[in-house]
């Protein structure tokens, strides 16, 4: 029996979340994927440095993709319940997907916003995916973002930008993840599976 970490992607359509869902899963991006209805979910070993950097410690994330159930209205609170973790992705070359964020973030506060006592509300993460496209198509700079996560109480260093594609940035943005909430939740999700092999070891890892 092992503990994890829920962690749920959200945001708009086709900004990512299923790509990212793969690269975590299996270490490498697949182009054209094909879209699947129903909640997927997948338990990873994340390594990060110790605060001192002496030491690697890890922590299991499981990660849950909405598998196309946002289009359809029908993302409810079986998918935020026992989340740890909200992973809130927008395209950095789609403005419309970064104007949104704020109806995402409601939703997800809504959902996690439980009354019970002990039950502490998910921790948010902001990342701007796609970033290996050229300059000229990125619409979203670094200081947008941090101006929004600002506005939201997401914590400068809970803002995230990267490429599924290239991986660029990917694994940064999960070690950080998997650090913060093992610093500050408790793990809930209780499961018998072993996590998937370190997928982060990046197959594909990107060498800019
Ligand atoms: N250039 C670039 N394209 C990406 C990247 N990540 C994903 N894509 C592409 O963006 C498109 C949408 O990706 P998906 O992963 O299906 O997006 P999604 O958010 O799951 O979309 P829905 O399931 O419709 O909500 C696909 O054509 C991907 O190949 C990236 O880092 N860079
Ligand atoms: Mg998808």
């Amino acid at each position: 029996m092992s503990t994890s970490y829920k962690v749920i992607l959200i945001g708009e359509t086709e900004v990512g979340k299923s790509s990212c869902f793969v690269r975590f899963r299996d270490g490498k991006f697949v182009e054209n994927l094909v879209g699947t209805i129903g909640l997927d979910e997948c338990t990873t070993e994340i390594s990060f440095q110790s605060e001192d950097k002496k030491s690697l410690n890890s922590a299991n994330i499981q990660l849950w993709d909405t598998a196309g159930l946002e289009k359809s209205g029908r993302l409810t609170n079986n998918h935020y319940l026992n989340s740890r973790g909200v992973i809130l992705m927008y395209d950095v070359t789609e403005y419309s997907s970064f104007s949104c964020l704020s109806m995402w973030c409601e939703e997800a506060e809504r959902y996690t916003n439980s009354n019970a006592p002990n039950v502490r509300k998910p921790i948010f993460f902001l990342v701007g995916n796609k970033i290996d496209c050229t300059q000229t198509e990125i619409e979203i700079s670094e200081e947008l973002s941090q101006a929004f996560a600002k506005k939201r109480n997401i914590p400068a260093e809970n803002v995230f930008r990267m490429s599924v594609k290239t991986s660029k940035g990917f694994s940064d943005m999960f070690s950080a993840v998997a650090k913060c909430l093992s610093a500050n939740m408790k793990p809930t999700v209780q499961h018998n599976k072993e996590p998937f092999a370190k997928a982060l070891q990046d197959k594909g890892a990107c060498s800019c």
